[in-house]
């Protein structure tokens, strides 16, 4: 059965990778699966018919016949355990596959986010100045630990995993500033993501909403 996704029907980046359908996107891309996709405005996701599907008033959410998820990590995971391609078969390694799906969303992501909503909604604030580096230092703290872990491998554990997958979009929502800079590693790791081409394929899926050249796929 065709999955239908959510996604933003006017995306703050304009279609550019950073909005969460953009990792369900990639997954299904990366295992195969064709899937369709609802755009939804602002005001819709906030009222019932779509909290429905997504408590929070957000995207993306995932329906599958009488499956419905919502969490893009929960939605990769539920791909990745029901087609090949984005967990490795032996146990253990699977195990620690979804160890770094966990560990992008729980421990990398969170300090991402608090300077993100610093640098977009707090910048007239008298304080600001002064908290910018703190959040970014946090943010450093992380990425020298994952620096120090990948260090001249490809992928986190082997072979790329929807681990991988999380944490290059994870890690991309960094690209508006020069953290990364600091970590030629982290940068070219990023790039190995997004030089995949089930990653293309996603990004101008995602993109052609903005530019019209088409409304779902
Ligand atoms: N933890 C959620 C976060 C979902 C999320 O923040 N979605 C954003 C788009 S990327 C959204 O819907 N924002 C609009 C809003 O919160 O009103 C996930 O990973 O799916």
């Amino acid at each position: 059965m065709k999955p239908v996704i959510t996604a933003f029907e006017a995306s703050p980046d304009r279609g550019r990778g950073l909005a969460r359908d953009m990792r369900v996107r990639w997954a299904l891309e990366e295992v195969g699966q064709p899937y369709d996709v609802q755009l939804v405005s602002f005001k819709a996701m906030k009222e019932p018919a779509h909290r429905a599907l997504h408590p929070f008033g957000q995207i993306p959410t995932y329906q599958e016949g009488d499956l419905v998820l919502f969490e893009s990590g929960s939605i990769i995971l539920h791909i990745a355990e029901h087609h090949a391609g984005l967990l490795p078969a032996d146990a253990n390694a699977r195990a620690r596959a979804i160890t770094w799906m966990f560990s992008a969303l729980n421990t990398v992501e969170p300090p991402i986010l608090d300077r993100e909503a610093a640098v977009l909604m707090e910048r007239d604030k008298p304080w600001y100045a002064e908290r910018l580096p703190i959040l970014e230092g946090r943010v450093d703290s992380r990425l020298g630990d994952l620096s120090n872990r990948l260090g001249s491998a490809e992928w986190l554990d082997g072979a790329f995993s929807a681990g991988d997958l999380v944490m290059v979009m994870v890690l991309r929502r960094l690209s508006s500033s020069t953290l990364l800079e600091r970590y030629p590693n982290l940068g070219a790791y990023v790039a190995r993501g997004e030089a995949r081409p089930a990653y293309q394929r996603a990004f101008a899926a995602q993109l052609a909403v903005f530019t019209g050249k088409s409304q779902a796929r």
